[in-house]
């Protein structure tokens, strides 16, 4: 039976890369890192299905214990600190977690078993940044825009090195923006979902937004955990780009969102200065056209459907 390990399991993509390994009949287990209020809300339905382990991106000897007891026969690293606006905010902490935590779970790795255990980076479209062409794709140069950004691309180019190192499987997806009803409420379409389904039931009088020119190539968390795992099912290991190659702006999204509920969203949005950023990511469309020739991989939830989809679950989830 093939074993998988998962950091970041308790997150958005954790969640749903879990139900997915599980279906195929993989022995799952997860790190968990400790804290006063245990909350694992996302994975709390798989609870008897999984095995969580306590350790820590920024602790290299609880992750080397923890690969070394579980040897798995493949490593996801999707832990991270992921904010990008809390990245100006606690820059050495995001470079510790986000950048130094990948060589701590590659270094895990290259002491248990470097030749047997394969390993996931999550890359991010934030490593593009100001954007040197458009679309973007796996040769495009990066220019990251915040200390997130930075770090990704930290954990990127060491996840190369260590391949080209070590001879270790380990790859890089570069993934563009995926959410699903399990985003965190800060990340700007989970947040506008959720301020609509709480304006449409009395809840709440307005939707405060920031920049509504950024645009943005927005998918499904669902159909971006497949790319995840047909990633390390390939011969070789490389890096792919994973995205919809359809780029709406942050105004196309409120508005789909409102008039999904019937609603004018000009008469319940205002734009406040709170929510603007020092750099700014302005544009971000990818190509994953490699994704599709070599893994035949295929987004299946367009934008319209997943934002529908984010507004209806968190109606429910409010009481509508
Ligand atoms: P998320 O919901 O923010 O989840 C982050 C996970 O990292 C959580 O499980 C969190 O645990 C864990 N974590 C944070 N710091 C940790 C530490 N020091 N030690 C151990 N675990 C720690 O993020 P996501 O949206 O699922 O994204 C998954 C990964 O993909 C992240 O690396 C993100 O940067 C990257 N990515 C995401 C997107 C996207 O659009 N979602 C796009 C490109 C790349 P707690 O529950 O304890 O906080
Ligand atoms: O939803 P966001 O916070 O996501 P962002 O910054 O693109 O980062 C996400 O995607 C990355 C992949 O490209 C991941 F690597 C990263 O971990 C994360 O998952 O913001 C999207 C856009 C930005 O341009 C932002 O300025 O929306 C704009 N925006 C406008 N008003 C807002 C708001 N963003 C947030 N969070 N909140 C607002 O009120």
């Amino acid at each position: 039976m093939k074993s998988a390990l998962i950091t970041g399991i308790t997150g958005q993509d954790g969640s749903y890369l879990a139900e997915l390994l599980l279906d195929k009949g993989y022995a799952v287990h997860g790190v968990v890192r400790r804290s006063s209020t245990e909350s694992f809300e996302r994975v709390a339905h798989l609870a008897d299905r999984i095995t969580l382990h306590q350790a820590d991106l920024n602790d290299l000897a609880s992750l080397t214990t923890v690969v070394q007891e579980v040897h798995p026969s493949e490593v996801y690293n999707l832990a991270a600190q992921s904010f990008v606006p809390t990245s100006w905010k606690q820059p050495l902490l995001t470079s510790d977690i986000t950048a130094i935590g990948v060589t701590r779970v590659l270094e895990a790795i290259r002491l248990v078993d470097p030749k047997g255990i394969k390993f996931y980076q999550a890359s991010s479209s934030e490593m593009f940044g100001k954007v040197r062409e458009s679309p973007q794709n796996e040769s495009t140069p990066f220019h990251p825009r915040s200390p997130y950004g930075v770090a990704k691309v930290y954990g990127h180019f060491i996840t190369v090195n260590y391949r080209e190192s070590y001879g270790m499987y380990g790859v890089s997806g570069i993934l563009f923006n995926h959410e699903s009803p399990r985003r965190g409420k800060e990340f700007v379409p989970r947040k506008v979902t959720d301020a609509v389904a709480r304006i449409k039931l009395g809840l709440q009088k307005e939707l405060r937004i920031g920049n509504l020119e950024a645009r943005r190539d927005w998918g499904y968390a669902g159909d971006y955990v497949r790319a995840m795992w047909l990633m390390l099912q390939q011969e070789r290991p490389e890096d792919f780009v994973v995205a919809s190659g359809k780029m709406h702006t942050v105004r196309d999204l409120v508005r789909i969102a409102f008039d999904h509920v019937g609603l004018d969203w000009q008469k319940h949005t205002v734009q406040d200065p709170k929510f603007m950023r020092p750099a700014e990511v302005d544009l971000l469309l990818g190509d994953a056209s490699k994704a599709r020739r070599v893994l035949g991989w295929e987004p299946e939830v367009s934008f319209e459907q997943l934002i529908r989809m984010m507004v209806d679950a968190d109606l429910k989830r409010n009481g509508g």
